[in-house]
């Protein structure tokens, strides 16, 4: 099977877009294949490597257990890469996250950790996360040692109910309905509410973002 021309690891904005419109579901099996084939060289320390990416709202977040394993979207739009490829890289060294947040008045502000891991599906994607630094606030170090939770698994602290129900029912890690959810739903500008894609510290207040990218890094 010939397989697209992708270096996973390499830089974002140049070429990791232009592979037409192909359904992650079927790269993950690439990126699988890849890695066993090229590890550890392939994942190269000191590049980024897109997890998340919004910007218009044209795929729907609001997707079942599976689907966040799996990934979902296209990655010339928006996407989710997929849980099982996040535990993948995350456990091949250390990795730090970095979170780019645009809002629809033209801030734009960012969130970096310098450690980020998340744990195996049979751990619930559980969430390993510290050393923030930034400009956007830390929305996300509260819910490190958490489980992933989605629509139709409850895996938070808050024990009257699951806060992926609360939040745009996009999947992420919560522990008492954590004051951040990039995969909520996508609001546009004027409305604000929970179920937005929001950051809080972003604002302290609860505004969607217009565009947001999460990126991850192999460090050592
Ligand atoms: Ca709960």
């Amino acid at each position: 099977m010939q397989h697209p021309p992708l270096e996973f690891g390499r830089t974002v904005t140049s070429s990791y877009f232009h592979f037409g419109r192909h359904r992650v579901q079927s790269l993950v099996g690439w990126f699988k294949w890849s890695m066993t084939e090229y590890h550890p060289s392939f994942w190269r320390v000191g590049h980024h490597s897109v997890i998340q990416r919004r910007y218009d709202g044209s795929v729907d977040f609001a997707q079942d257990w599976n689907n966040y394993t799996h990934g979902f979207g296209f990655l010339d739009t928006e996407f989710w890469i997929g849980n099982d490829i996040i535990h993948q890289l995350t456990s091949l060294g250390r990795t730090s996250l970095l979170v780019h947040l645009h809002d629809h008045y033209g801030t734009f502000k960012y969130a970096h950790y310098d450690n980020f891991e998340v744990e195996s599906e049979s751990r619930k994607f559980q969430l390993h996360i510290s050393g923030y630094s930034g400009t956007a606030g830390d929305s996300l170090g509260i819910a490190s040692d958490t489980n992933f939770s989605t629509i139709d698994q409850d895996n938070d602290q808050y024990i009257k109910g699951n806060c992926v129900a609360m939040k745009g029912k996009g999947g992420w890690w919560f522990k008492n309905c954590t004051p951040s959810a990039l995969n909520g739903q996508y609001c546009n500008i004027g409305i604000q509410g929970h179920q937005c894609n929001r950051w809080h510290k972003f604002e302290e207040d609860d505004r969607g973002m217009a565009k947001t990218l999460l990126l991850i890094r192999r460090n050592d």
